[in-house]
């Protein structure tokens, strides 16, 4: 089956300018044919056509920028949603990770127990009650699972997308309050850095599809930049020290790959303006590389910094 590559440029969900431009900078450095030698069919479907680059003003809510995501997610919940239908893998390139519940209403509709696994720094599990912040973009679990603003729980038309038990951390490191009170009252399953060194990123990979395959009729890998350390991928709004290494994550897509059990994924919070010499936005070419199966020399040889 081929990969649908989607674009969402959206950044209102938090509040650093730059992540709009992370599918224009992935295409630019060669995503699409990085993917081509790996598997003929990659369709490039564009981007979202919603316009969010316009803040819009919602003094009634807390929630920063309200409408203009949820118009965003809802755009992205529909092209997510034919991929599916046409049976390709859809690929989605943000954005910051807001988008997320676009990604996963548009999946939910032909999933009854879609796995998920949250590869990232934070839990984004917040509600508009929990949030320290107002940005959506640390929201989307909660929103997919049911949890928060009517508007948001509510995008494609339904709710919930996604069920607890269903959900998988790896290397989240920065939890608020509220979010950890959800995650032990859940019993939300968590592989922190600590588990990862001591078992071995191989290892943490197979104990996460062990636990969602005896379930999920689909597993969606939602990779956020961030849940790398920084000193690995430095261009991201929130980064958090004492992240995955390099190593592991490269460790991670492989094993992803090699177990043949990933149907849709998406690479978010990438920020081309908080880059260093493009560090971050060659860090997520090879590891979406990797993940259809790439080696790691072939994805190497896209690290060679240019003449
Ligand atoms: C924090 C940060 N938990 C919040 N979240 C981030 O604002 O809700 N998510 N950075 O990626
Ligand atoms: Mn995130
Ligand atoms: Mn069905
Ligand atoms: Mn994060």
């Amino acid at each position: 089956t081929g990969i649908s590559i989607i674009g969402a440029p959206v950044w209102l969900g938090q509040t650093h300018y730059g992540t709009n431009l992370g599918p224009y900078a992935l295409r630019a450095a060669g995503i699409l044919d990085a993917l081509t030698l790996l598997t003929a069919d990659v369709i490039d479907a564009g981007n979202i056509a919603a316009d969010t680059k316009k803040r819009s003003k919602q003094r009634r809510s807390r929630l920063k920028n309200l409408r203009a995501v949820v118009t965003a997610n809802e755009e992205l919940a529909e092209m997510v949603s034919l991929a599916t239908g046409r049976h390709r893998f859809p690929l989605v390139l943000g954005g910051d990770h807001s988008i997320a519940i676009g990604t996963l209403a548009g999946l939910a509709r032909h999933y009854h127990n879609l796995g998920v696994i949250w590869y990232d720094a934070h839990a984004d599990m917040n509600t508009p009650e929990t949030s320290p912040s107002g940005n959506i973009h640390g929201m989307p679990l909660a929103a997919s699972m049911g949890l928060g603003h009517p508007s948001l729980v509510q995008v494609a038309g339904y709710m919930p997308k996604v069920k607890p038990e269903n959900i998988v951390f790896i290397g989240i490191r920065d939890i608020d309050p509220g979010e950890r009170e959800l995650i032990r009252t859940q019993k939300i399953k968590q592989f922190t850095v600590a588990d990862i060194n001591e078992r071995g990123m191989p290892q943490i990979i197979r104990e996460t599809l062990d636990y969602l395959l005896s379930r999920c009729d689909g597993i969606h890998l939602s990779f956020d930049l961030d849940g790398i350390d920084p000193s690995a991928a430095p261009g991201v709004g929130t980064p958090v020290p004492g992240g995955i290494s390099w190593a592991d994550s490269l460790l991670a897509m492989q094993e992803l790959a090699h177990s043949g059990q990933i149907t849709s994924a998406e690479f978010v919070e990438l920020n081309p303006l908080l880059d260093k010499d493009q560090r971050t936005t060659q860090a997520t070419v090879r590891l979406v590389s990797l993940l259809f199966g790439g080696s790691a020399v072939t994805a190497a040889r896209q690290e060679l910094p240019a003449a």
